[in-house]
């Protein structure tokens, strides 16, 4: 029996080490000191022996499982440390390997010319606004003075939605909409897509514009000069500007408002056509019919209003010498301005 006992404990000893996992470990607890494990069968046995020997074989069975448990306890707590080294061998993070780059987006070329555009107006006070791109042709046309028979109402220049819904084709009805809703004195501006049915090199159907208007009292053309001159010296630096007379049916005295070439410093090249001179915007005092249209009276306000074309400021800033690099989504073109 002793031996019996004694050859059990070389058993786990002899397999103990061997195991790998902690499941291992509990399937040899449960064959030696499991209900029906070995140690608990020679315990059985007991009845067998004789009243004298009982207490030492008692004493010799706790012995060998105190010994067995103890083996068990002890390769358990060993294994749970190389499960946890494992472990962490295994999520170790190497904190010096530079970090993937995420590949991010960036703004198209005019829209973040014309937020710069923006900030340069919002700086000088004015409010900005918005409107439909879908528009009545009251707002588009009727309210800015353009008459019935103006050759920009024809199919050919403007898209009809209905006999009397276009898509606009300047963001003019935007300033109508705002002098309906406010009262003067304001300064704002808008900006946006417009569209007109002409589609060639230097014409798209979709394009992007900027106006603004200034109305109230005693508003002159000094007051659009110097904004206007303050306007491009932020765009451009500072450079030389003149004001050529012009029509617009909206404007009256109108304008066009040129800059040196910022190419060639106005010594003439391919871009200013050897003019020397870039056209930038057009501009005028808003002609007191307009005024009328929104129930204001002419009398007691003045306003000046201008328009410029945002692809255009684009190409300058940047150099750009096709209109059409902005509208073939070309990602080489576009990474240039990340
Ligand atoms: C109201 C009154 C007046 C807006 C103006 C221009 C001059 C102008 C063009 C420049 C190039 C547009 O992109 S472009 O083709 N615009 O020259 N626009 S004054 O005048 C207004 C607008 C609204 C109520």
């Amino acid at each position: 029996m002793e031996k019996r006992l004694q050859s059990l404990k070389q058993e786990v000893e002899s397999i103990i080490n061997g195991v790998s996992t902690l499941q291992e470990i509990d399937d040899i607890r449960v064959k030696y000191l499991g209900k029906k494990g070995s140690l608990t069968e020679i315990s059985k046995q007991m009845r067998d022996i004789s009243p004298d020997d009982r207490p030492r074989f008692g004493q010799l069975v706790n012995e060998t499982k105190t010994a067995i448990t103890e083996l068990i306890e002890k390769r358990m707590e060993r294994l749970k440390e190389q499960i946890k080294e494992q472990q962490l061998k295994d999520e170790i993070i190497d904190i010096s390997l530079p970090g993937r780059m995420i590949s991010t987006g960036g703004l198209h070329p005019i829209t973040e010319t014309m937020d710069f555009l923006k900030d340069i107006f919002i700086e000088m006070g004015f409010d900005v606004a918005e409107g439909p791109e879908v528009e009545f042709t009251k707002y588009n046309f009727d309210a800015l003075n353009i008459p019935d028979t103006h050759p920009s109402r024809d199919l050919q220049d403007t898209f009809y939605i209905l006999e009397n819904v276009v898509l606009r084709t300047h963001t003019s009805p935007v300033q109508a909409r705002y002098m309906e809703k406010n009262k003067p004195p304001f300064r704002m501006i808008c900006a946006g897509k417009v569209y007109r049915n002409d589609y060639d090199i230097s014409h798209t159907p979709m394009f992007h514009q900027m106006e603004g208007l200034m109305v109230g009292e005693n508003i002159s053309f000094a007051n659009l000069k110097a904004i206007l001159e303050q306007f491009v010296t932020k765009v451009f630096g500072k450079t030389k500007v003149r004001f050529r007379p012009h029509f617009f049916p909206f404007t009256e005295p109108s304008a066009e408002m040129d800059v040196e070439c910022v190419i060639c410093k106005g010594k003439g090249c391919r871009v200013c056509k050897h003019s020397g001179w870039l056209e930038i915007m057009g501009c005028g005092m808003v002609d007191p019919e307009v005024l009328k249209n929104v129930g204001y009276n002419p009398e007691e306000v003045s306003g000046f209003a201008f328009g410029m074309g945002i692809e255009r400021i684009t190409m300058l800033r940047y150099g750009i010498d096709d209109l059409r690099a902005f509208f073939e989504n070309n990602m080489r073109f576009l990474k240039q301005f990340k």
